[in-house]
């Protein structure tokens, strides 16, 4: 940007090296943040320092239209959304940075005139890993797309100091590391000391008069704790709006060390330093199962009220009053996880703001919404009543009396059902009281909805089934999406290039777009360059394992893929049952014909998942036993990547041929993988599961690899008697396969390893595995035939991505934007930046 310094005798106009765009001035706000930000001379300076100086110079960047952007929602009277996530897996913030502001081909020429190569800069970025797997990487690509909409919208999370653990496998196990991502600093955080808040634990309540004579209820807690906002500017792709991702961390109440330390109790005050500390110290490494530790409720409750107060406070200072707060606040509950935010909410208007019972819950009802994230019914959230008690003494008092009035209504609409009573209470009775999250979540929100068609489906008929009867209205479904900027564009660049090339570039802003390039799919041109990007991106990706698993894998063969957290009902297992099925059909006819395949797996298994680290090992070891064996002659490869997380799926989506999405149906809420990999041009082999319904109806059956139970089918075996052990005996393969697995076949020296994967599927097999088996590995073969006629594989390949458009989270965000929020898109225009006014 060019800025008129006001230097009215010699009139030069200079760019300002913290806004401008210029190649040149690129470089010397480079050099220049590497001298006074980083304090290296250039000759000293290690990738780290180049890192850390290219994201001060992009920051700065950002800074003027962030800053633009809050004035203008400070100025103008709008509605705000506010995504309260437990988690927020933002992935790298440089390269995404750059690709939104349209800096990316500046800074990369600037990076390489200073003599670097900016991949290599992108790399040293540490990952902030600050979620699990699928829904926290929804909630990010939720913010990318409210930024790109021009929505008023603010993250609310946990600055949490060690995200998810680095996987390391050592031995075929995996092996969990510490992730100390911000031990260099983190130049994407802002922290806003002066608006800290309180946040109260323990101790008990009581009753007290106003002036008034009138009663009301007060919280005296037994600590408090601090709650320091940390912000990340969040930039839309190609506007002027950078919104906020907000993020709690915990710090010791003030009074605290001072109380402590006046009384000469140093080691009471470090005590209670570290463990108010200790609230914001680790993600919880759970995906899909819930933890009940005191710990994690207490990391609730801390984001919650935090983020609560702090919309209260903004709202208060604007409006000068609550009563309309739903008109101005859309506040969205990522699963459970915040659902104690509608007794903290009725806290804050009643006790604390002294509002009316009935006015602050019409409030609090029209100012939450739900979204449940999991159908598995181990998943649902319950917090043991006494542990509440003694943690929140006042939400549990109000929680009984939310659902007190609750359960009158429904007496009235449904008098003498005891048991739709008992179904439908916010308390769980008998066997140890408990307080059911997803309750008191659905009874205080206006909106519930799933996150694909089945999902919505199944909770409505299921899950949420009383609550579907007794509010239809409230329920609807909003099937997920994933950002295309990331997902493509930064991820894939070459393949962007040339749809852009092909379609122009508004497709990354509108990705129904995507349909014209049917009109290219007969083009030889275009088709040959398309087989050609994918190779490149195989070779890329063949490179890292040759660097990492030093295995050497065939870029000609089927790139077959399956990266996401390991669990029993994601069925990676089902997978390897196959690879083992295929190996032993070489071993006993070593001139077998077969499509080449690498199968590559990546995933974290919760440390306390004892299965899914099982199925790791297996994988492993299974690895160990097929790369080795000289009889495959490099027909089929299995790879493990340790440690997969957003930016080595950035390197993986676009290396894809074939993307497994084979979890049993009716158990995957949608997934959100499935369409990343057929953005980026694979093919789907999948169940009636999640998305993938959605995915196949979109892209066309004949151009997705079906195959399995249905939900339906599944509940119904199940209903009537499911027993795996009819099909270990009748299949040949299935049996060999699972005995060689049980006898130590793939574990010489420690026989019995893999028996409890075994037992469990004979004898169980809660997710339907041996059911599925002979349909699958049917189905394995069409894959493999498919792949042989080039031609064919190309022309789904291309429809796949073509028909990709409806899983862009733009067309998620809008959908929630008008179904659920009320909310409207806010321009905001720059200013000319002016150093001297500013
Ligand atoms: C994690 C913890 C508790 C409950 C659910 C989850 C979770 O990650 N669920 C996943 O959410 C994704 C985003 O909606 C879905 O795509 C996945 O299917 C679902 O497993």
């Amino acid at each position: 940007m060019q800025t008129n310094v006001a230097n009215q005798t010699s009139n030069i106009t200079v760019e300002d090296d913290r806004t401008g765009l210029s190649i040149e001035t690129l470089k010397r706000a480079f050099a220049d943040n590497l001298f006074y930000i980083q304090g290296k001379l250039s000759i000293l300076a290690n990738f780290t320092d180049y890192y850390m100086a290219l994201s001060y110079t992009t920051r700065d960047r950002l800074l003027q239209r962030w800053l633009q952007t809050l004035k203008v929602y400070h100025e103008q009277d709008i509605k705000t959304v506010y995504y309260l996530s437990a988690e927020f897996l933002m992935g790298r913030h440089l390269g995404n940075s750059l690709i939104n502001l349209d800096l990316y081909e500046s800074i990369e020429q600037a990076v390489k005139e200073s003599g670097l190569d900016l991949t290599e800069v992108l790399e040293q970025e540490p990952d902030p890993g600050l979620g699990n797997g699928g829904l926290g990487r929804l909630a990010a690509c939720f913010l990318d797309s409210l930024a790109t909409l021009e929505i008023p919208a603010m993250g609310y999370g946990i600055r949490y100091e060690f995200g998810i653990f680095n996987q390391s496998i050592q031995h075929g196990w995996q092996v969990e590391i510490p992730d100390k991502w911000l031990k260099c600093g983190n130049p994407w955080e802002v922290v806003r000391y002066e608006s800290t808040v309180q946040v109260k634990f323990g101790g008990h309540t009581e009753v007290y008069n106003d002036d008034r004579g009138r009663p009301h209820t007060r919280w005296i807690p037994s600590f408090t704790v601090e709650g320091i906002p940390h912000d990340t500017p969040v930039p839309g792709y190609q506007t002027n709006t950078v919104n906020t991702l907000r993020l709690w961390k915990a710090e010791a109440g003030e009074d605290f060390n001072f109380q402590a330390f006046n009384s000469g109790d140093y080691d009471g005050a470090v005590a209670t330093k570290i463990k108010s500390e200790t609230i914001s110290k680790v993600l919880y490494p759970n995906d899909n199962t819930p933890q009940g530790r005191q710990l994690r409720l207490e990391q609730q409750f801390f984001f919650v009220s935090c983020s609560l107060q702090d919309i209260i406070r903004r709202h208060l200072k604007k409006y000068g009053r609550l009563d309309n707060l739903a008109d101005h606040a859309a506040v969205q509950l990522n699963d459970t996880h915040p659902a104690i935010s509608i007794a903290e909410m009725m806290r804050l208007l009643v006790d604390d703001h002294q509002m009316f019972w009935d006015e602050a819950w019409r409030i609090t009802q029209s100012t939450f919404a739900y979204t449940n994230h999991t159908l598995m019914p181990e998943a649902l959230e319950k917090w043991g009543v006494p542990l509440f008690e003694s943690l929140l003494p006042r939400h549990l008092e109000i929680i009984y009396e939310i659902n007190h009035r609750f359960l009158q209504d429904v007496q009235t609409w449904f008098p003498d059902d005891n048991e739709l009573l008992l179904r439908l209470s916010i308390i769980e009775e008998g066997g140890g009281k408990k307080v059911r999250m997803a309750n008191l979540a659905t009874i205080g929100s206006h909106a519930v909805n799933g996150v694909a068609a089945l999902h919505t489906e199944l909770l409505k008929q299921d899950v949420l089934r009383d609550f579907y009867k007794l509010w239809p209205e409230k329920f609807n479904n909003k099937t997920n999406g994933v950002t295309p900027r990331r997902w493509v564009l930064l991820a894939n660049p070459t393949f962007s290039e040339l749809i852009t090339e092909k379609i122009g570039g508004s497709w990354l802003k509108h990705l129904d777009e995507l349909r014209k390039l049917e009109t290219f799919i007969d083009d030889p041109e275009f088709r040959d360059r398309w087989r050609q990007i994918k190779q490149a991106n195989k070779q890329k990706l063949a490179d890292y394992i040759l660097a990492h698993n030093s295995v050497e894998v065939d870029v000609n063969s089927i790139f077959d893929i399956q990266v996401k957290r390991i669990h029993e009902y994601k069925r990676q297992h089902l997978d390897l049952l196959h690879i083992i099925g295929l190996y032993l059909r070489i071993k006993q006819n070593p001139n077998i014909k077969m499509t080449p395949r690498t199968f590559i797996f990546g995933g974290k298994a919760a440390p306390g998942y004892f299965m899914a680290k099982l199925i790791i090992k297996a994988i492993n070891a299974v690895a160990d036993v097929v790369n080795r064996d000289p009889d495959v002659h490099g027909r089929i490869k299995v790879v493990f990547l340790a440690n997969f997380s957003a930016s080595l799926g950035q390197l993986i989506y676009p290396a894809a041929d074939l993307s497994e999405q084979i979890s049993t149906a009716g158990k995957e809420a949608s997934g959100t993988g499935n369409m990343k990999f057929t953005m980026n041009g694979a093919l789907t082999i999948g169940t009636l599961d999640g998305a993938n319904i959605e995915i196949r109806e979109e892209v066309g059956d004949d151009n997705f690899f079906l195959f399995g139970l249905t939900a339906a089918e599944v509940e119904k075996m199940k209903y009537e008697g499911y027993n795996p052990r009819d099909y270990y005996d009748s299949n040949e393969e299935l049996r060999t396969v699972l005995d060689r697995l049980a006898m130590g076949y793939f574990s010489p020296g420690e026989k019995d390893l893999f028996k409890p994967l075994v037992d469990s599927l004979l004898h169980h097999d809660d997710y339907m595995l041996l059911a599925d088996y002979q349909a699958y590995s049917d189905c394995q073969a069409k894959v493999s035939d498919a792949y042989q006629d080039i031609e064919r594989w190309t022309t789904m390949s291309i429809l796949n991505v073509a028909r990709s458009g409806k899983f862009s989270s733009d067309r998620t965000i809008k959908e929630y934007c008008d179904d659920i929020w009320n909310v409207k898109p806010v321009k905001v225009e720059l200013e000319p930046y002016d150093p001297a006014r500013a």
